[in-house]
């Protein structure tokens, strides 16, 4: 790795946390440069300092890590030395997985160069017979769908260190209950740990009957039951108790699928008030982001002490949605900027990497991939590891199914592999 470095005249050496730390300490030892290490967290105690070693502001420093894989993790240490005025704009790596690193740190003015590359690894292995042609082939064929990776950014935030790291996709749901105050985000992150299950059921069904018989045996297999109670032929308020009971029973949240899109005066009455009286049952309800952050104060304005939440549609999954990267933004913006209500976002994209937000996609089917009637589908496993979901909403694909049951497995099944997949690999 040191014969590989690319310049000169390095005052110092910084291993990436962790495994980058013993090889630097090696490289360090042997070539007699100085080594620095910077802490993956903030000790909570003595000098707490990020970085430890001797430096002096301009000395030029290597960074030193094994795998690279969006590049992340090199950035992060990067960020931190050059808020110290240390100048660093070098790393040597020994592999490469070849996801977008090397441009990813190009971009941010970082030069990488690796021992070997996933494809150089990859041939080796085959040549020496330690893998055989096909599993060649698939590595080649994944490293070649897989170049999307960006780099995670420190942001402010109201989190205990004031620091944020964007690294949502790349954390289990139960490491990120701690980044949260939201209560129902929370809870949503716990349930999904505990019973291990990232499906959401669209229960888009027009009885009281059919809505309670479904709820019974989806519940097992759901973290979440999203309704739009006012297709419900029969809605009386018995059937939003009996669906309160279920949920405590299953232990899931109970999403109505509102779309508030009004001012924050008309959204306040239509949540509390009329025949539905949504705050008075639904953890969660959804808001189109158009009318500005009127309709979430107003929202928050009728909850009235209960613990409630909202979701923002920021992009959505017809064909022809007028939702553009520009309103995709603003609603990212929005959300920041109300952490105490909104719980996350209805996408079809990672639209944020702050991990505080839960991402719910809907448009997921297995069977199709349109309704005839601008619906787009998407597999389990594109919306959770291609686009980023956490949560996949499901409603035909489950409620149309001849068996509900176990077509709910299935896509529980699939949304959670690709979620634990995700989370191991990024
Ligand atoms: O962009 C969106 C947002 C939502 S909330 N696209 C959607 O399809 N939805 C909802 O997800 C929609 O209202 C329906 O309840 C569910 C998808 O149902 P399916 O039967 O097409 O799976």
């Amino acid at each position: 790795m040191w014969a590989k470095r690319p310049g000169n005249q390095y005052k110092l050496v910084c291993g990436v946390a962790y495994t980058g730390l013993p090889i630097a300490t090696v490289i360090s030892t042997k070539q007699g440069v100085p080594m620095l290490i910077r802490r993956k967290e903030r000790k909570g105690y003595g000098t707490k300092k990020m970085v430890e070693g001797n430096f002096e502001a301009g000395q030029k420093c290597l960074m030193i890590e094994d795998v690279i894989v969006s590049g992340s993790s090199v950035y992060e240490t990067v960020e931190t030395l050059q808020e110290l005025q240390l100048s660093v704009q070098d790393a040597v790596v020994f592999l490469d997985r070849q996801h977008g690193a090397t441009a990813n740190l190009s971009a941010m003015g970082i030069n990488v160069v690796s021992v070997v590359t996933m494809t150089e690894m990859m041939a080796i292995l085959l040549k020496h017979g330690l893998v055989d042609h096909t599993t060649h082939e698939s590595v080649l064929e994944f490293i070649s769908s897989h170049q999307d990776t960006s780099i995670v950014t420190k942001e402010k935030s109201s989190s205990k260190e004031g620091i944020q790291v964007m690294d949502r996709k790349k954390r289990s749901f139960k490491s990120r209950i701690a980044t949260t105050n939201q209560p129902l985000a929370r809870k949503l992150f716990e349930i999904m740990s505990i019973k291990k299950t990232n499906l959401c059921v669209a229960a888009d069904v027009t009885t009281s009957k059919e809505l309670l018989s479904l709820t019974e045996k989806v519940g097992p297999h759901i973290c979440v039951l999203k309704t739009h109670i006012d297709i419900l032929a029969d809605f009386s308020q018995d059937t939003v108790a009996a669906l309160k009971d279920l949920a405590v029973k299953h232990n899931f949240l109970i999403f109505e699928d509102r779309k508030f899109g009004d001012i924050g005066s008309t959204v306040a009455s239509q949540y509390s008030g009329g025949a539905y009286k949504i705050v008075d049952w639904a953890d969660l309800v959804t808001v189109h982001g158009l009318p500005g952050d009127g309709v979430i104060k107003g929202l928050a304005s009728a909850v009235n002490g209960r613990t409630r939440g909202c979701v923002l549609v920021s992009q959505m999954s017809s064909s022809g949605t007028l939702t553009s990267e520009e309103y995709i933004k603003s609603c990212g913006k929005m959300a920041e900027n109300h952490t105490s209500f909104v719980v996350g976002f209805v996408s079809q994209s990672s639209i944020s990497g702050d991990p505080r937000f839960i991402v719910f996609t809907p448009g997921v089917q297995l069977n199709k991939t349109t309704d005839g009637l601008g619906q787009q589908y998407v597999t389990p496993r594109a919306a959770v590891f291609e686009r980023g979901a956490d949560v996949i909403i499901v409603g035909r694909g489950i409620t149309q199914a001849s068996d509900p049951v176990a077509a709910a497995k299935k896509y529980r099944e699939e949304a959670f592999l690709a979620y634990e997949e995700r989370v191991s690999i990024q």
